[in-house]
């Protein structure tokens, strides 16, 4: 009984205590104060709602038959169970890459979305753009140059969108299928690409195209296109989704989505 009087008096002489030490600071340094503390609270909870908001979803867009499909599913399985079906809805999942899964590190997933290439279905392209991290622009070196064209077109499209130029969403040109001795490199695709898209840059500024709105120009006036002039940052790599050379394309994912 007698101990819990004494910590009774002496909870009360510390309350008293502490009241007196507030009493002496002048007020306005208690409310300079209290002001720093609670800006400080705001901006570390801004911070933590700011991070979480960061967007995993990464698109893997480019011409039908460029190997999405493979690679989506590589990617996730480390097998290619779908293939040689054109797309006909966005495949989508979020998920830690199958490499990472087997070294069971703690790593964020990604929200990996393969958008078919068909060109009915592109439209659906600009839904996922707004809240893309990164974009891999899948192209097929082995069929290249008759694609080359079609496939500069749809990258041109995805380069002077408003979503992409806006957040500068960095953008990898994967060439794929490079386990085929008959592959073109990437430093070829690269080049022939920026040649086409020299080319649609004059076609288009000439006559505005009226069915997608391209709100910028691409590259410098004066200039030969090259991709080093875009908004945003457009990388080169090579891959095979069919063999499982993934992993230029994994470090990518990796750079925009931290684990
Ligand atoms: N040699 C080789 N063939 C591949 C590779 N990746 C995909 N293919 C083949 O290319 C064809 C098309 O692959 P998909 O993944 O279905 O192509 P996609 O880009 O999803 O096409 P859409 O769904 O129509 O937009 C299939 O026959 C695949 O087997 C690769 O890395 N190497
Ligand atoms: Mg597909």
């Amino acid at each position: 009984m007698d101990n819990l009087e004494d910590l009774k008096i002496l909870a009360e002489q510390w309350f008293h205590q502490g009241v007196e030490f507030f009493q002496q600071i002048p007020p306005t340094q208690l409310y300079a104060a209290i002001g720093v503390l609670l800006l400080t609270t705001i901006l570390l909870v801004s911070i933590r709602l700011f991070r979480r908001t960061k967007s995993n979803t990464v698109l893997l867009s480019g011409l039908s038959g460029s190997g999405k499909t493979v690679l989506f599913y590589q990617l996730r399985d480390g097998s290619t169970h779908q293939g040689a079906v054109t797309s006909m809805e966005p495949n989508e999942g979020t998920f830690v890459l199958h490499t990472e899964n087997i070294k069971k590190g703690k790593t964020k997933p990604v929200h990996l979305v393969d958008v078919p290439g068909h060109s009915r279905l592109r439209s659906k392209l600009e839904e996922y753009l707004p809240r893309a991290a990164a974009i891999v622009f899948v192209v097929d070196a082995l069929e290249f140059l008759p694609n080359c064209r079609a496939a500069s077109e749809y990258l041109y499209d995805i380069l002077t969108n408003t979503s992409v130029v806006k957040n500068k969403i960095p953008v990898l040109l994967c060439c794929n299928k490079t386990d085929k001795v008959t592959a073109h490199t990437k430093e070829f695709i690269r080049k022939q690409m920026e040649k086409e898209i020299e080319k649609l840059r004059v076609s288009r500024s000439a006559v505005s195209s009226a069915d997608i709105a391209n709100d910028f120009t691409l590259g410098i006036e004066g200039e030969l296109f090259s991709f080093l002039h875009c908004y945003n940052k457009v990388t080169v790599a090579e891959a095979s989704g069919l063999t499982g050379d993934t992993d230029q394309v994994q470090e990518f994912i990796r750079e925009y989505v931290k684990p």
